[in-house]
């Protein structure tokens, strides 16, 4: 399917992942409408956005854990970028690696926030429009840590496993409508996930790569534009990705 001129709504599109992704729908010729909460980071993604290929783009800043913010930044979007095609659920963050009874509970609530009820908030405003177009194809990011929880990470893997919950139960929502819903669902990838987490720790940040080669984003973009091109009839549940050097959120091959 050629995406070229669709309108692809990328949430934290300012780094990492939705940054690539922005930059891998650009050179389809894809319109970009990219949200996050740094709005001069997104302003720089949008305009080499532009000036790898995109047809438009229209960037605002926007925190999915305000629910009335998003039905607002979304209902209020110019009419010409009302008509979403494809929607990635990309915004998202862990906080923290700690054992589940020292755990800091304000990281939990920060994550819980975005990585579920964010996502749930933009794919409820989002998805009736494509619905009623009878168009459309939502991407979520999930993790290897949905699949397998690892040590001191329960609650930020606990959000990717209700990740995974709500890609398979909102495809079987959908069931008998030409919408797809897919979960792209990396292992480690080198962003500013890690820098996220501890804290603006960039010395305990970068250890996490020692030893290993992450995936990149641009490797995690290829997947996503992948799954949105495939022919209309075709739906991708799932892509389970990780680096040669993992075999799953527990197993690293590490050199030292
Ligand atoms: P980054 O930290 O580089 O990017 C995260 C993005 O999410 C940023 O653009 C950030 O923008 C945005 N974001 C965070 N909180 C909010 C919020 N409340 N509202 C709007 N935007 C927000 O990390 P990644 O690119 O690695 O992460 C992207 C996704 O991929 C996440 O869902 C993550 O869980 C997932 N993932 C990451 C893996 C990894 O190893 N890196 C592996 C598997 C999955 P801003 O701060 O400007 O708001
Ligand atoms: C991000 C990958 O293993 O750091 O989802 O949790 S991991």
């Amino acid at each position: 399917m050629s995406l070229k001129g669709k309108t692809v709504f990328i949430t934290g599109a300012s780094s990492g992942i939705g940054e690539f992704t922005a930059y891998a729908f650009a050179a389809e010729g894809a319109r970009l409408l990219l949200a996050a909460r740094r709005k001069d980071k997104l302003e720089s993604v949008a305009k080499t956005a532009l000036e790898k290929g995109a047809s438009a783009v229209h960037a605002f800043d926007l925190d999915i854990r305000n629910q009335a913010a998003v039905v607002t930044a979304i209902e209020g979007l110019p009419a010409e970028w009302q008509a979403i095609d494809v929607l990635v659920n990309n915004a998202g963050l862990s906080r923290g690696l700690d054992k589940l009874y020292e755990g800091n509970i304000r990281d939990w609530e920060e994550m819980i926030d975005t990585n579920v009820k964010g996502l749930l908030y933009v794919t409820r405003t989002v998805v009736p429009g494509m619905v009623a177009r009878g168009e459309g194809h939502i991407i979520n990011l999930g993790s290897t840590a949905g699949e397998l929880t690892y040590p001191n990470g329960a609650v930020y893997c606990a959000t990717k496993a209700a990740e995974k919950s709500i890609n398979d139960g909102l495809r079987q929502d959908l069931l008998g409508s030409p919408l797809r819903v897919t979960s792209i669902d990396p292992g480690m990838v080198e962003t500013e996930f890690s820098k996220v987490r501890f804290h603006g720790d960039e010395e305990r940040a970068s250890k996490i790569y020692k030893g290993v080669t992450p995936l990149t984003p641009a490797d995690v973009a290829d997947a996503i534009v992948w799954a949105a091109s495939r022919p209309a009839h075709v739906n991708i549940a799932h892509v389970l990705m990780t680096s040669i050097t993992q075999a799953n959120s527990l197993l690293f091959h590490r050199v030292q």
